[in-house]
């Protein structure tokens, strides 16, 4: 069964712009996964308890057969494989892939939460994903763009 599936994506380390297009390219040469859209690149604020460099962020539209911690596991090669050091939490990072929504499914298992738990206090997020579908509902907190108005 094919699902569709939505991944954010961000970097504030080095060419942050390239991180971001090798990361859909390996995102889209990926056995049992098809990259359908990504969304608009923004330049954001950092948003946590770090003090670091601006991010930029962005969203990818999946359509895939690969189950959502086949894709965690997916996201965690690709992060390594492009060089990412995992130092401080919540810290700089070349590049960092989150699943962000898995269809209207709702996880809660250790290590593994979708939607993704800080979704919808973060605009980064939320942005991109409201310019690949602005009617998306976020399973459990209701319509995109009333999470979107509620930051405003
Ligand atoms: O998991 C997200 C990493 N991250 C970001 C980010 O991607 N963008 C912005 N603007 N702030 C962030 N803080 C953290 S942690």
């Amino acid at each position: 069964m094919t699902t569709t599936a939505f991944v954010g994506i961000g970097s504030n380390l080095g060419d942050r712009e390239s991180h971001l297009s090798r990361a859909v390219e390996l995102l889209s040469t990926a056995d049992n996964i098809e990259v359908s859209a990504v969304s608009q690149i923004r330049e954001t604020e950092p948003v946590g308890p770090v003090e670091q460099a601006p991010f930029l962020n962005a969203a990818v539209r999946v359509e895939t057969e690969l189950a959502p911690r086949e894709l965690l596991h997916l996201f965690l090669g690709i992060e390594e494989r492009m060089g990412r050091v995992r130092r401080e939490r919540f810290g700089p990072r070349t590049i960092d892939l989150d699943l962000l929504l898995y269809g209207d499914e709702v996880v809660d298992e250790p290590g593994l939460t979708v939607p993704h738990p800080r979704l919808t206090e973060r605009r980064f997020a939320l942005e991109p994903l409201s310019d690949l579908d602005p009617g998306l509902t976020i399973p459990g907190s209701g319509p995109i763009s009333a999470l979107l108005a509620e930051l405003e």
